[in-house]
């Protein structure tokens, strides 16, 4: 796997709206995007973590396959996207996998297979996704980002494993609001600090998804019983 892909839009047609860590939420992930409706204009970026932990992680990725059809699907690679195939691929035992969530992801696929389980497209699939995702306003990264260093220039294999809660960066040089998944809040917030917006807002612990349009602060919410709720954004906050 190379260890840099980035991917970028100049031009914004419709809106652009990141969705954050399924951690295998297929009901939860259904339910917000029968919300946003999306459009053929409009780009939906996941932020990775869409496998493990949470009970149907196949029905999640066979839900990117399905939206890639009808939108802009742009999916930033996670650490749990990169457990799942460093283990498929022999760098990983694939029991380090299976205790970090995996063996939940084997279920979904079929019990008493292993990772020959996993289907190819899948995996196809999660080989094509990205570290960086930029527009003119924002960025989008799984875990964390140094704020000295540009968007081309970042370790981001090492990056997708590193919490805000060991340390939170300051304004990118860039200029652009960082928009991060990786580091859930327990507490099922959103951490908004301005020039970084966290989306982890725990859905696989019993909290929510959250889907964020950054350019308005439109939120989409669900929870994986199917509950669900719209709201904006919630004001900035001095620390996460
Ligand atoms: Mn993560």
């Amino acid at each position: 796997m190379p260890q840099r892909k980035t991917a970028s839009k100049t031009e914004v047609a419709g809106r652009t709206i990141a969705v954050g860590d399924v951690h295998g939420c297929a009901t939860a992930l259904a339910t917000v995007l029968e919300m946003i409706q999306p459009q053929a204009g409009d780009t939906i970026v996941a932020l990775g973590d869409v496998v493990d932990r949470g009970p149907d992680s196949h029905g999640a990725i066979e839900q990117l396959l399905v939206l890639r059809e009808r939108c802009h699907l742009v999916c930033i690679m996670g650490n749990h996207e990169q457990m799942l195939l460093d283990a498929v691929d022999g760098h990983m035992p694939v029991q380090e996998w299976l205790y970090h969530g995996g063996a939940e992801t084997l279920d979904s696929y079929g019990h008493g297979k292993g990772v020959d389980a996993i289907d190819a497209d899948h995996l196809a699939f999660m080989r094509t996704w990205v570290d960086v995702y930029e527009t003119p306003g924002e960025f989008f990264a799984h875990g964390n980002y140094w704020a000295t260093r540009a968007l081309d220039r970042q370790p981001w294999r090492d990056l997708r494993w590193q919490s805000l809660k060991w340390h939170t960066p300051g304004p990118h040089r860039s200029g652009k609001t960082a928009v991060l998944g990786h580091s859930s809040n327990k507490q099922g917030r959103i951490v908004n600090l301005g020039h970084l917006v966290c989306i982890d807002t725990y859905c696989c612990g019993g909290e929510w998804l959250t889907a964020l349009e950054p350019s308005t602060g439109h939120v989409w919410q669900a929870r994986e019983t199917g509950e669900s709720r719209e709201d904006i954004v919630p004001a900035v906050q001095a620390t996460a």
